[in-house]
């Protein structure tokens, strides 16, 4: 049984914050007076900046992207904003000043430096309010690929990111006869507060691929009616749909890399034979992108800005605030690159070419795949009820059941020195708060596959990059194993629309410690069937196997429906960092925690 929703959904969105983002960005239908006369935005591969000092401004600017008009927000007038070059060991200044009618932020993602200027607004500081200018001053203590972006609002759905290139101390040691970024995001035609009331009235609003009654005549042909009516109402009686791959779509969403729509055919040149670096930033508000160039073997050798040991793969799938790079050597005149929306209902489309002007073949999108049972339930043995229309929502635990004899908190399993697990628990802890409207599945036998390229990736002919796959080289920052293990549960209730970690928001949660020194294990553990990028500041998170092997050091990592996976912690960051899925609106409704270290 499920809770029924209470409360008309779209009454919850706070009302003042609503009608500020309607004044401060207008909308597509009418752009306000004031918005009539702005520059239009300067896209494509951005200017270069490089340091050690650097100047941003906020502004508001115009965009059209294939006919898809707005005001964006962007810096120094680009979108994205300018890539900005540092050195290793280098001490960078950057003043960032605020010409928005709101208060902004830059947060540098993935950078390691002090909790002050980590940029969020509420934790680290107070924010850049209008007409102010804030310089941040850090210490690099890394290389690599990584990003910067607003985390005030809206910002970064709205044109408020970049790349950010850190050249390591002793020279690169990747070779390439080019560099290029490649940054995918995505836009909203619509505003996005408007879009996230829109899906908080309606949860599938945006969904394109909601099984239609052609689907169900062609399942029946295949499986018989029964079968493909079975299906149909197990579905149903869970009031969730097999096709719940993004709360958004090309429907409301245009696909952009380096900031230009399909039409505008952003091309990066090469010389034939030459090795080309394309350094793959993933700063969408909302897009998972499946990226592949036909005809070229994609060499990935960095992941999050960390090296990685080179695996060579056809394609990868790439989640909000994760960054891959990756080496190819093309021989022909053009190769198209693909990143098809993991919903399948756009793609980011640009082109590698020896001059400007050529293009090649465009792929058609690859089909929809539903999600699984293993995507809903983990890892069970459904073979037994398959088809039989016996799948009932009882069986999937989705609430009915009285767990209160199982009254787990999820944190503070201390273990005694000595007794350091090598790899993480198995026992599923769900948290108290977890009964509750916060939270409308609960997967008790979870799967722990890491070599699963996830929904839409499947058994699709081609070699695609998993988690699995990934080992920093130079294996983990820290020798010593976790002293201590916490386990969190991303939770959600899709039809009310709202996200939330173990059933609560972030406005009612308390923050996670840390204690300084520690070194910890984190089990992510996923109550819901969508992928979170999870992205924690100022701390890098160790992912491991399941066998507790250390795998790779990310700063960002996508948790598959119904998946449970661990990583360990060196709380080596003094103060009040966050931690939060980067789906712009799972992270605004609550999917977020403040981390304190002491
Ligand atoms: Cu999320």
């Amino acid at each position: 049984m499920l809770i029924p929703s209470l409360l008309p959904a779209a009454g919850l969105l706070p009302r003042r914050r609503f009608l500020q983002a309607m004044t401060a960005l207008g909308s597509t239908a009418a752009l306000p007076a004031w918005a009539q006369a702005l520059p239009a935005a300067r896209t494509g591969t951005p200017p270069e900046l490089r340091g050690p000092h650097f100047e941003l401004t906020m502004d508001y600017t115009s965009v059209d992207f294939d006919g898809r008009r707005g005001i964006a927000t962007t810096l120094n007038g680009s979108l994205p904003g300018p890539t900005l070059r540092m050195r290793e060991g280098e001490t960078v200044t950057i003043r960032v000043t605020n010409r928005l009618r709101e208060t902004a932020s830059i947060h540098w993602h993935g950078v390691i430096l002090p909790f002050q200027m980590d940029g969020v607004p509420g934790i680290s500081f107070a924010g850049i309010a209008p007409g102010e200018t804030f310089t941040y001053r850090f210490t690099l203590e890394q290389s690599g690929t990584y990003w910067y972006h607003s985390h005030s609002g809206m910002q970064e759905l709205t044109g408020i990111y970049g790349a950010l290139i850190v050249e390591p101390r002793g020279g690169e040691t990747i070779r390439a006869a080019r560099d290029q970024v490649v940054l995918l995001s995505d836009w909203t035609g619509d505003d996005p507060m408007r879009a996230l009331a829109k899906l908080k009235a309606e949860a599938h609003v945006y969904n394109q691929n909601n099984p239609t009654l052609v689907k169900l005549l062609r399942d029946a042909r295949q499986h018989g009616m029964k079968a493909a009516l079975a299906e149909r109402d197990m579905w149903n009686a869970m009031r969730m749909s097999p096709t719940d791959l993004a709360d958004l779509s090309s429907r409301v969403l245009s696909y952009l890399i380096n900031g230009q729509a399909s039409g505008a055919n952003w091309t990066a040149l090469f010389k034939p034979g030459e090795r080309v670096r394309l350094r793959c930033i993933n700063g969408a508000g909302n897009t998972f992108y499946d990226l592949r160039i036909p005809g070229l073997k994609l060499t990935v050798v960095q992941q999050d800005g960390q090296n990685v040991e080179p695996v060579t793969v056809d394609e990868f799938r790439i989640g909000p605030g994760q960054t891959c790079d990756v080496v190819v050597q093309p021989r022909e005149d053009a190769y198209t690159l693909f990143a098809q929306s993991m919903d399948r209902t756009g793609a980011a489309i640009g082109t590698l070419a020896v001059r400007e002007g050529l293009k090649a073949p465009v792929p058609v999108l690859d089909a929809v795949q539903w999600l699984s049972m293993a995507d809903m339930m983990g890892g069970m043995d459904h073979g037994a009820h398959g088809g039989e229309g016996d799948a009932s929502a009882a069986m999937m635990n989705h609430g009915s059941m009285d767990h209160s004899s199982m009254g787990h908190g999820a944190m503070n399993h201390g273990l005694a020195d000595g007794n350091r697990p090598a790899r993480a628990s198995a026992q599923v802890r769900h948290a108290r708060t977890e009964w509750g409207p916060g939270s409308d599945m609960r997967v008790d036998m979870p799967r722990a596959n890491l070599d699963d390229p996830g929904v839409g990736l499947r058994n699709n002919g081609r070699r695609v990059l998993t988690l699995a796959d990934l080992h920093t080289i130079g294996g983990p920052m820290d020798p010593r194993g976790a002293e201590r293990e916490i386990e969190l549960h991303l939770t959600g209730n899709m039809e009310r629309y709202t996200w939330s970690i173990d059933g609560q928001r972030f406005a009612d949660s308390k923050p996670v410690h840390f204690k300084y020194g520690e070194r910890l294990r984190v089990i992510l553990h996923n109550d819901t069937m969508m992928t979170h990028p999870m992205h924690l500041h100022g701390m890098w998170q160790e992912l491991e196997s399941p066998e507790g092997k250390f795998l790779a050091r990310l700063h960002t990592i996508p948790v598959q429906p119904a998946q449970r996976l661990s990583f360990l912690v060196t709380a080596d960051a003094l103060g009040r960092w966050v931690w939060h899925c980067h789906l712009m609106f799972h992270m605004d409704l609550g999917m977020f925690r403040e981390v304190v270290v002491s």
